[in-house]
């Protein structure tokens, strides 16, 4: 046999009898993961598009981040947020599966699945694996003590994700095992932070209790995440969906760190978040703001802190989904989506709130960095260096005209559609819808 994948030739293995045994190659895999990332600072529109690609899906997954997400979807009118649910769970007949990767706050979790259920929901579609769970009050003391601020969440997700690293994390799989045994590495993990925070205030014995219960109602719906992701994949036809949370340059890794995430909000959070293998991971669509915006701290070197900040910020509605803050604004950075395409690999972008740039007489465009007039290659790693950089832009006319009730690419008025063209030209990948509205029909399929 020389049937191969990716080109691998079969492997021949000699047996005793003298003969030769061709091992069987893998097969192609069968039912590709679609996944949808942020390409910026987050709240770039990924529950929107989530949502849209989410009404013929079989499985919706989140695998990475936790209830510091927050996601926005407009149906009829209605809107609902999302912050540990993923955005498809609208989607009566998909199932949702939250992976490995995340991290839980139970009262959150049960919070956020009662509300939906009274929207029409059923929490036995959801389904969970073995992610850390974490005790929120952990971060403000711990920021207090420390004395910075990083502008997170305060929603308890570094001190999760450092658990986990620690090695000393409390999972979904133990909650739900002997809770003996569990109890044990509970108390043992509260005593590590009282230590470390004396002022701490946890009543171990009354959160040991409230966690008994959430055991009780976990219990049915927590799987084996990769056994049921495995038989997903190789199994019947089946279209998955994966969501991302936060946003490349909140990446642990490749983003503006310190001013990230504690997780892997880029394409290698899908593997490592719900153990699939990377041959699995089919189209990567990338979701990019027609403009930039960052909540929190951290160097943002298109931002406008004038009136085209102000506009920005009051036309698109720019607070948090989750802590209400005030979004920073600024003009499209193109230096730092195609920092994310490098990383992601996106097959095409989603470019949402088009709408919002609708009164600008002119938008400008970031195109390169330099540094003491020094040009940079790409978008650095050091953030002495990014608070540094100077922007060069491009100025492309505006449209001064409503896009909202556009419905075909043709509609849009020409200076709207060279925006599009630019964009595509500048990363050499395809825009593949246009949002100029929050509602789902508001997003425009150029192919
Ligand atoms: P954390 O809480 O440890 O994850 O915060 C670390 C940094 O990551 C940023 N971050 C976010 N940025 C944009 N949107 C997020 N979700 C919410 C939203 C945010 C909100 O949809 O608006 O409501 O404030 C999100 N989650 C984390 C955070 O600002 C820190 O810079
Ligand atoms: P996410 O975190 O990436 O899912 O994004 P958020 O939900 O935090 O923020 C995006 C906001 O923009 C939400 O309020 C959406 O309803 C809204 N939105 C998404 N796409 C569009 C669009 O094309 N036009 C307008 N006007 N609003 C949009
Ligand atoms: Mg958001």
């Amino acid at each position: 046999e020389t049937a191969s994948l990716n080109g691998e030739p079969a492997f021949k293995r000699p047996r005793e009898n003298g003969q030769v045994e061709s091992l069987r190659t893998p097969k192609e895999p069968r039912n590709k993961v679609t996944v949808v990332l942020g390409a910026q600072w987050g709240d770039e529109g990924k529950g929107k598009v989530v949502d849209l690609l989410a009404m013929d899906a079989d499985l919706v997954c989140r695998c990475q981040g936790g209830n510091n997400a927050g996601h926005t979807v407009v149906v009829d009118s209605v809107e609902y947020d999302f912050h540990l649910l993923p955005s498809g769970v609208l989607n009566k007949t998909a199932v949702s599966f939250i992976g490995n990767g995340v991290v839980i706050h139970l009262p959150g979790l049960f919070e956020e699945a009662e509300k939906n259920l009274q929207k029409g929901k059923v929490e036995q579609d959801l389904l969970y694996d073995s992610g850390c769970m974490f005790c929120k009050p952990m971060e403000q003391q711990r920021q207090l003590q420390a004395g910075k601020n990083l502008g997170t969440t305060k929603k308890g997700i570094g001190p999760a994700y450092s658990s986990k690293a620690a090695r000393n994390g409390l999972r979904v799989c133990d909650l739900v095992s002997d809770f003996t045994v569990f109890e044990e590495k509970f108390r043992v993990l509260a005593e590590h932070f009282l230590t470390m925070y004396p002022n701490l205030n946890v009543d171990i014995d009354n959160e040991l209790q409230q966690l008994k219960e959430y055991a009780e109602r976990l219990r049915p719906l927590v799987t084996d995440g990769v056994y049921f992701m495995h038989k997903a994949l190789t199994g019947p036809s089946k279209k998955i969906l994966v969501e991302g949370a936060n946003a490349a340059l909140l990446d642990i890794d490749f983003g503006t760190y310190p001013f990230v995430t504690s997780s892997n909000c880029t394409v290698g959070g899908v593997c490592t978040g719900l153990g699939v293998p990377p041959s699995y991971v089919g189209r990567v669509y990338g979701v990019v703001k027609a403009y930039t915006t960052r909540v929190g701290v951290g160097a943002f070197p298109t931002e406008q802190d004038n009136e085209v900040g102000n506009l920005l910020q009051s036309r698109g509605r720019e607070f948090g989904v989750t802590t209400d803050r005030q979004r920073r604004c600024g003009w499209l950075d193109l230096i730092l989506v195609r920092y994310a395409h490098m990383v992601n690999g996106f097959t095409a972008i989603a470019l949402t709130k088009l709408d919002i740039l609708d009164t600008l007489p002119e938008i400008k465009v970031g195109v390169a960095y330099s540094v003491d007039d020094e040009p940079l290659p790409s978008f650095p790693a050091n953030m002495d260096v990014l608070t540094r950089v100077s922007v060069k832009y491009e100025t492309l006319p505006g449209w001064c005209c409503s896009t909202e009730d556009v419905r075909c690419f043709e509609e849009l008025p020409p200076q709207a559609q060279s925006y599009i063209r630019f964009i595509e030209d500048f990363l050499q990948v395809p825009v593949k819808w246009v949002g100029v509205g929050k509602s789902r029909e508001s997003m425009i399929k150029l192919f």
